[in-house]
């Protein structure tokens, strides 16, 4: 219970790593707001299994790309938990587009959800942090796409390097308020953002072998890194990055 008494925003977090996430800081004993677009009734379920584990949680639709709806979510989770004391920028989307095909429309959005929409929640949660005056933790869910190139992910790289690069300005605009800023790259983690992608099986098979570790990720691999990131325990860590990928980065050659 290292996250008892604590309050966590986690965007995106009806699915996927978020989903994993928002579920492993509320069994560390985070209240949890999960934050998810539009109408999503799986956002509700990841409620109810928080509830049902004696945790506590709240879903609040809100697009991460929408300043008026970033609003309404901190707004919320000021009204229900009286704060905020830890923020997982996890929303994204990664449509795999070949460059040639890429439109303006598609670009945008990419950079909308991902990057715009890492701003828009780190300068609401700070403001609250700040005012607050009792520090806390802004973790965002970047990727090994910070550091390496990808053919059907032109859009997105930059998206992903671009949150790194956030974290590290913030982590020294922000360091002195007792707030920490840190990004983890999670390398492959098997999804729906992916699923679609890994549906051919040869893919499927080049990409796991490359892996050192003989595996995908699981969300859960970047949840425990997301829970000590939360904790006291990582107190002096501040502006950096955590590769979370099996070893699949120093064995790219
Ligand atoms: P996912 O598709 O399962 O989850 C993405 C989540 O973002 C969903 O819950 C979705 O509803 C939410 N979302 C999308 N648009 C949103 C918006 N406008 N506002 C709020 N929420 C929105 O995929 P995932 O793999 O769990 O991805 C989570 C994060 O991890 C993303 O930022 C992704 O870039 C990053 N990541 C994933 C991998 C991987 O291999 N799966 C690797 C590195 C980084
Ligand atoms: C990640 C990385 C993964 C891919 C996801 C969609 O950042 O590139 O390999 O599965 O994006």
């Amino acid at each position: 219970m290292r996250l008892a008494g604590k309050v966590a925003v986690v965007t995106g977090a009806s699915r996927g790593i978020g989903r994993a996430i928002a579920q492993r800081l509320a069994q560390d004993g985070a209240r949890v707001v999960v934050d998810h677009p539009g109408e999503d009734p799986e956002a509700q379920e990841v409620v109810e299994s928080i509830r049902s584990q004696g945790g506590d949680a709240i879903a609040v639709s809100a697009d991460v790309q929408d300043p008026e709806a970033v609003k309404h979510l901190f707004d919320e989770t000021v009204q229900r938990y009286s704060t905020v004391d830890i923020l997982v920028n996890n929303a994204g989307i990664c449509p795999f587009v070949s460059w040639f095909d890429l439109t303006v429309d598609v670009w945008d959005r990419i950079h909308g959800v991902n990057l715009r929409g890492a701003f828009l929640c780190s300068q609401a949660a700070s403001r609250i942090m700040r005012d607050h005056g009792h520090g806390g933790r802004i973790i965002s869910i970047s990727s090994i796409s910070a550091l390496v190139g990808g053919s059907f992910q032109t859009a997105y790289t930059p998206t992903k390097a671009g949150i790194r690069s956030l974290m590290q300005s913030l982590a020294i605009v922000l360091g002195p308020y007792g707030i920490t800023c840190n990004s983890i790259l999670p390398g492959t983690i098997l999804t729906d953002i992916n699923r679609e992608h890994y549906q051919d099986p040869q893919i499927l098979a080049r990409d796991t072998a490359r892996v050192p570790v003989g595996r995908l990720g699981r969300p859960e691999d970047i949840a425990h890194v997301a829970a000590f990131l939360a904790s006291d325990e990582a107190q002096y860590i501040n502006g950096a990055d955590i590769l979370v990928d099996g070893g699949l980065f120093v064995n790219l050659q």
